[in-house]
């Protein structure tokens, strides 16, 4: 079992003790396991099997036991006894804001309430404000909360949703009776967030596949479960939906599934301009006689086309391209040779210099830029310009004992400030190998100021990457509110680098944005933004955001040898701005 898995868990059950208002040590024993465990940068299993759990903080013998029941037998019948005990709908209250466990554990025990719609139905319904300590000012806290939690839990970021869906598909791939699983839907196609998961396997027996997926660790609720199609819910709120089709219809399933909807529909026009119909089951001719398709390859050269890349299939001109023969040859993850941000423990960063560089070339870099925030940015620790100089010394440090076989390169992640400085002085930034430019603070600013701040970086010769551009952060903040045309523009003009940043809640630019940056001429890096030695698996995330704008690797830096990476930053500076 996964580290997330077996965290998620001992978080679950600690909700539910906290809801049968079980003793406090217990609940906080259960919390703190969670939390050690998903912060661990080594696979759970190896300690397990290396008979090491103790040496976690927070795993004394009795957690100890419980890992090891998990790792062995899949299943933790403590956390089966809670499951019987407390429906998984009033755990899930615990997401609401202001709603905690013994509010939740009143709404269930004195008014029978098992789930978040029942309880928006009772609020709505004015029963909860005559509960002890309850009134109707609380009443509406618990309305707008759910109002509140619908909007946040909507959509999950593409880094997250796929690791859930990889723990779900390997489970899948090792039951005897599946031939091939693979995601589909949003998932597959490498969207930025994902509503929900979409799974397919080829099977010549549904049932008993869905008989075992239902019974995989990570349901926390069976939604709807029949021969073809069934849905759970996750632990972590999120739906999944698995459908099951025979092997011979692989092709045309795996197609209408993966999607897009606005996709779909342009290639059943295509079908019937053929005399064919489209489905998830088949092409079927005028006569009603069915052509099958075990592969998707094959389902498009039906219709006259080469294989359109999943991340291409939003019916924005890629069907046209396909006809026209002119589809892009998209940039992919084996082509990155290096990462453009991460950080370290000088600021926010879980892990020093060397074992960065070591996760780093662990994950097929040849090099990767160290950049450190700069000293200003209030929200965590920064880098003054003398403990730059000093990082300086360990870096190479590092690429001596790396042996020449991985580089690190001299970089910052700088502030821009409010009046368009940065927050080093020139002469500093002029000693880095890169200067990646950012906005952490004053993004809900006024649009106006926040793109004259953004176009003084971009036009200031010692700045080589501008990092997130708009700010977003998924869940949490929108994109600023920034004139994109005019910093695609000069970023193009003055031949500064715009970041894909493929941190999990970032992922920015985003698909829309990259495509513009490609059409304008940008030149692109993806960023990983690693802050501990796991971080560097976010490269794919942004390779997933380039190859859906669209992007080729000539467009993209991350597929330069470091030689040329620095002789491009070089060129840049002493270049008139
Ligand atoms: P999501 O889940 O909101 O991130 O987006 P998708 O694209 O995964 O959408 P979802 O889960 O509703 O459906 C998965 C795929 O199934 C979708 O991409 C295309 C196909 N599909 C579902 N419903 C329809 C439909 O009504 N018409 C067509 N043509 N295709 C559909
Ligand atoms: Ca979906
Ligand atoms: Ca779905
Ligand atoms: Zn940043």
């Amino acid at each position: 079992m996964k580290n997330q898995e077996i965290a998620a868990i001992f978080a679950r059950m600690a909700d539910m003790l906290a809801i049968l208002g079980e003793n406090y040590h217990r609940i906080m024993a259960y919390r703190r396991a969670a939390e050690n465990i998903a912060a661990l940068s080594r696979p759970l299993e190896e300690i397990w099997q290396a008979g090491e759990l103790r040496t976690i903080p927070g795993i004394g013998e009795t957690l100890a036991a419980k890992i090891d029941e998990l790792m062995r037998t899949g299943r933790l019948e403590a956390y089966e006894k809670l499951k019987a005990q407390v429906p998984a709908g009033v755990v899930d209250m615990l997401l609401i804001p202001d709603v905690g466990p013994k509010k939740a554990a009143l709404f269930w025990q004195t008014l029978g309430i098992t789930d978040i719609e029942a309880l928006e139905q009772a609020a709505r319904d004015g029963r909860l404000r005559h509960l002890p300590g309850m009134g109707v000012k609380s009443e509406e806290k618990v309305l707008a909360g759910i109002a509140a939690l619908k909007k946040r839990t909507g959509r999950t970021p593409l880094g997250v949703a796929w690791s859930l869906a990889q723990a779900l598909l390997e489970a899948l791939r090792k039951m005897p009776e599946v031939v091939q699983a693979s995601p589909a839907g949003s998932l597959r196609r490498m969207r930025d967030t994902i509503g929900d998961l979409d799974l397919l396997v080829a099977s010549a027996e549904p049932e008993a596949v869905m008989a075992r997926f239902r019974e995989l660790p990570q349901v926390a609720e069976v939604l709807l479960s029949g021969p073809t199609k069934t849905s759970i819910r996750t632990h972590e709120g999120i739906q999944a939906d698995l459908r099951v089709v025979e092997p011979a219809r692989w092709g045309t399933a795996l197609q209408y599934f993966t999607g897009s909807q606005a996709h779909n529909i342009r290639l059943r026009g295509l079908a019937l301009e053929r005399g064919l119909s489209l489905s998830e089951y088949s092409l079927k001719r005028e006569d009603g006689s069915e052509i099958l398709c075990p592969t998707e390859e094959e389902v498009y050269a039906a219709l006259g086309l080469p294989p359109i890349p999943p991340e291409l299939r939003e019916d924005r001109g890629e069907i046209e391209a396909a006809l026209a023969g002119r589809l892009p040859i998209l940039i992919e993850r084996s082509q990155v040779r290096g990462d453009f941000q991460f950080h370290t423990v000088r600021s926010d960063g879980r892990n020093t210099l060397l074992e960065m560089a070591r996760a780093a070339q662990a994950a097929g870099l040849e090099y990767a830029v160290v950049t450190d925030h700069s000293y200003s940015l209030g929200i965590t620790r920064g880098v003054s310009a003398a403990a730059l100089r000093r990082q300086r010394a360990e870096i190479e440090e590092v690429n001596r004992l790396m042996g020449g076989t991985f580089r690190l390169l001299a970089g910052v992640e700088v502030e821009m400030r409010a009046d368009g400085t940065l927050d080093l002085p020139d002469e500093e930034l002029a000693g880095l190998e890169l200067v990646v430019a950012a906005i952490h603070s004053g993004l809900r600013g006024e649009r106006e100021r926040l793109t004259a701040r953004m176009l003084a970086a971009i036009r200031n010769p010692h700045v080589d990457i501008i990092a997130h551009p708009t700010g977003r952060l998924i869940g949490e903040r929108e994109e600023a509110d920034l004139d994109m045309e005019a910093i695609f523009r000069a970023a193009a003009e003055h031949g500064t680098a715009l970041e894909i940043n493929g941190y999990t809640h970032r992922l920015d630019l985003n698909d829309v944005h990259v495509r513009r940056a490609v059409e304008l001429g940008v030149t692109l890096v993806i960023s990983s933004d690693a802050h501990d030695v796991n971080g560097f698996a976010n490269l794919a995330w942004g390779v997933a955001m380039a190859r859906r704008g669209w992007a080729t690797a000539a467009q993209v830096l991350n597929t330069r040898r470091a030689e040329e990476v620095l002789a491009w930053a070089r060129s840049r500076t002493s270049a008139p701005s």
